[in-house]
């Protein structure tokens, strides 16, 4: 149906008909869509089930990634992509009066995830299909993703996000296939033959229902499945006396994602959310096992489980529950199979705080906890025999300890594989946050630097570079990312150079007419777009980029010498709605945007840009059109990024510490194509633990800082009041955790270092030229063949 192009507008009004009831010249946008959508689902059915089938036939080992987030965005315009028929479409559908692009944005983004954890989940899943690797995705069937972000007079307000409301064509729900999960009750104990028998019973019962999507290769016929499930009552209502309330507090489990990464509040709903996921998923993953091999003693030999952070962290008990309880095996022979089959990445150096405590576990998940116990006492009795006498480690490194359940020592003990997500973060996760655990088992120990799919992040986000590209070097980078780096003979060419400032300006007008459509403010397409999209958190240091805005107005203000060359400061973020600290510097971020947009002195060369929602959809229309990328976090925190491998192949210069991936950029690009500024991680690390940092002394001694910090107080936003108060207070009274006054001169020195460049095309379009051709390390693409290869021992089918 996608041959050509009439073969398509015949196949697409006949489901317009059959599926919408309707003639063409009553049909709306949405209608279109749907079709579009089922007309996919169609043509890739039969890839969809030959997957499945040769996997069953083959019995080939399969990974299982299960992740309590995935940040999908909208699926039509990749769909159509990877399936190469994105261009007859294009031209059927305009044949017919109807622009695909106008299709593509009515798909609600699919906002499964908080940030670049369940975007890189995403990522993987395209990467799995692409390289026709037999791998899956497990998650959560959220009803509302994550909150939609409305600013009202500069605050946040969060409005429920209805990506389900009319419905989801990419998924199949598959009610035979349902798992029951069971909370709460009781944990009976008897003796048979000789052996303890135990059995939960009086538990409450949920189903945990599958609705799978299809998950489409790029240029192959491999269809791979996310599985996301979704909470419901059993089918027999069972006889308590308060049926709604049992029915409402069933359905709450599948109903938010948590907007939530930095503080964990309702835990026992969370504690739900993690154990709904990781029982639904292996008793599906069991299930088929058992009618492929009849019993579960070679499962890891043919089953790899990816506990991605410690969300699905029960995985390793729940699985010890299934081979203990369910197939009566020994605790050794149960150990070994779930230590074989489970990996964990971790994705935060501040995981040893995630802890869960007893009292809300115990009851709720009462044979989980029983076994997390004996894995506990194991583990002591082992670490024991291993460092006799030392007590002090082995209450540093038990499982349970003080009341409270450390999901990331369950993680490491229970797993054969933990790896961090750049080289800087499992350095510091081996030296520093989990060395006892290093220097237990270092072999399971690796790092694995994350990656983003560059068939979104540029082959559909960025088709004038994509072109750019391809016209160039030819089209192997699609398949091949790493061969970017044939870009780089031509990164002094003008000719070259000229185009792909030309690309960039495109972009840069296609993002300014959005900018003026969502905030009715017209930027100057040819001042530098200076870029900071990501989660608000004072770790990653948005106030650090708004104090040096205030600077830099301040100056233009004062100083009749000084001029700047044009800037467009572009925020998007969203706060998590319980962190008052972020709200208050998204509304920083507002008032410094009204004061300086609205000053006929500054505005010619001054704009600030607050974007409303940023989410995938949006991202994809920022990164093309970005000059400058703001990676500022304070060095150690961010344990890789993913934001800045989008910004990098995309052309876009890194402004960065030497944090997180920020460094391997470095490394592949060279430290003359970035500008790098800042304390190191080390510098970080050192101030932590010994002290030493004075924020005071940094306030008093730089003008410049003085008068900005000043200005959070002293009535320079008269419509906020104290409002910024803690803000101030958090750089004065409690020192200035993130060490936003001790980079700030260096930050701003890195500013004119970027200005220079940009005043010198030739070597910006060559910094900007380099930084794509290096680009390919930073593709899923390779992050997916080094998890294969080291930790899943995966190969591909076809
Ligand atoms: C990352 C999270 C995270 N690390 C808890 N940890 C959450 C933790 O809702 N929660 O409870 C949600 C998210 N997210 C990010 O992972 C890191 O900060 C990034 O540096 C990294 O690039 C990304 C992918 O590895």
């Amino acid at each position: 149906m996608f041959t050509d192009k009439e073969t398509f507008k015949q196949a697409f009004l006949i489901r317009l008909e059959t599926l919408c009831g309707k003639q063409f010249e009553e049909s709306t946008t949405r209608d279109h869509y749907y079709v579009l959508g089922h007309m996919v689902r169609e043509h890739i059915s039969r890839h969809w089930i030959a997957t499945n089938e040769r996997n069953r036939a083959q019995k080939r080992k399969q990974v299982y990634y299960l992740s309590i987030e995935f940040l999908l965005g909208r699926l039509l315009g990749s769909n159509l992509l990877n399936l190469g028929v994105r261009q007859v479409v294009e031209e059927g559908l305009r044949d017919l009066g109807i622009r695909l692009e106008d299709v593509e944005e009515s798909e609600a983004d699919a906002g499964l995830g908080n940030g670049g954890l369940g975007r890189l989940a995403a990522c993987f899943l395209d990467s799995l299909a692409t390289l026709n690797l037999p791998g899956h995705g497990h998650g959560i069937r959220y009803k509302h993703g994550l909150f939609d972000q409305k600013i009202v007079d500069g605050y946040q307000v969060e409005l429920p996000q209805q990506w389900l409301r009319h419905g989801n064509v990419w998924e199949i729900r598959k009610e035979e296939l349902a798992v029951e999960v069971n909370f709460w009750g009781k944990v009976e104990v008897y003796e048979q033959n000789g052996c303890l028998v135990f059995r939960h019973i009086d538990s409450k019962k949920v189903m945990a229902v599958p609705y799978d999507m299809p998950v489409i290769g790029y240029g192959t016929n491999t269809v791979n499945t996310l599985r996301l499930w979704n909470a419901e009552p059993a089918k027999t209502f069972p006889l308590h006396k308060d049926v709604m309330q049992y029915k409402r507090e069933t359905e709450a489990i599948s109903e938010f994602l948590y907007p939530d990464d930095a503080h964990d509040e309702g835990k026992i709903l969370r504690l739900k959310q993690q154990y709904f996921l990781v029982a639904a998923s292996l008793g599906s993953i069991v299930r088929a096992h058992r009618l492929q091999h009849g019993n579960l003693h070679q499962l890891h030999e043919y089953v790899a489980i990816h506990v991605n952070d410690t969300h699905p962290v029960l995985a390793i008990p729940e699985l010890m529950r299934i081979l203990l309880d369910e197939e009566g095996m020994s605790w050794e022979e149960a150990w070994h199979i779930t230590t074989h089959t489970i990996a964990y990445t971790n994705h935060t150096t501040l995981s040893e705080r995630l802890r869960m405590a007893i009292h809300l576990f115990q009851p709720l998940l009462p044979r989980i906890y029983m076994i997390v116990e004996e894995i506990n006492e194991r583990f002591c009795r082992e670490l024991w025999e291993r460092y006799p006498g030392d007590w002090g480690r082995i209450e540093q490194m038990a499982i349970i300890a003080h009341g409270v359940v450390k999901m990331a020592h369950l993680a490491i003990a229970g797993s054969h594989s933990v790896n961090g997500v750049a080289k800087l973060h499992t350095e510091i996760l081996k030296q520093r946050e989990m060395r006892l655990f290093y220097e237990w088992a270092p072999h399971k120990f690796n790092n694995k630097t994350n990656g983003v799919t560059h068939r979104r992040w540029l082959l559909k986000a960025n088709p004038e570079l994509s072109a750019l590209i391809t016209d160039t070097t030819g089209s192997r980078w699609i398949h091949e990312p790493e061969t970017l780096i044939e870009l780089k003979p031509h990164a002094s060419d003008p000719a070259f150079q000229q185009a792909l400032s030309a690309v960039k300006q495109q972009r840069k007008g296609k993002l300014a007419a959005r900018i003026y459509e969502k905030t009715g403010i017209r930027v100057d397409e040819s001042s530098i777009f200076d870029v900071q999209v990501k989660r608000l958190h004072a770790y990653k240091r948005q106030l650090l980029n708004v104090l040096h805005i205030m600077y830099l107005y301040n100056r233009l203000k004062e100083d009749p010498h000084f001029s700047i060359y044009p800037r467009t400061f572009i925020f998007g973020a969203k706060a998590s709605p319980g962190y008052y600290y972020a709200k208050r510097i998204i509304k920083l971020i507002h008032s410094v945007a009204d004061k300086v947009n609205n000053d006929k002195q500054t505005n010619e060369q001054l704009k600030v840009i607050f974007l409303e929602n940023y989410r995938v959809s949006l991202a994809e229309e920022i990164f093309p059109a970005a000059d400058v990328s703001e990676q500022i976090s304070t060095a150690s925190i961010e344990a890789s990024g993913t934001g800045n491998m989008k910004f990098m192949m995309n052309g876009a210069l890194t402004l960065g510490t030497l944090d997180g991936a920020n460094v391997e950029i470095a490394e592949a690009v060279g430290k003359e194509n970035m500008f790098l500024f800042g304390l190191t991680a080390e510098e970080v690390l050192n101030y932590y633990e010994h002290g030493g940092y004075r924020a005071h002394e940094y306030y008093h001694h730089d003008k410049r800082i003085k008068q900005v910090v000043d200005q959070l107080v002293n009535g320079f936003f008269p419509d906020v009041a104290d409002y910024f108060e803690p803000i101030y207070d958090s750089l004065l009274t409690q020192n200035d955790e993130y060490f936003v006054l001790r980079d700030f001169a260096a930050y701003t020195e890195a500013h004119e270092r970027v200005e220079a460049a940009y005043r010198d095309p030739a070597r910006w379009w060559y910094m900007s030229a380099v930084n794509i051709a290096h680009s390919g390390y930073f593709a899923s693409d390779r992050t997916i063949a080094e998890y294969a290869v080291d930790i899943w021992g995966i190969s591909p089918s076809m």
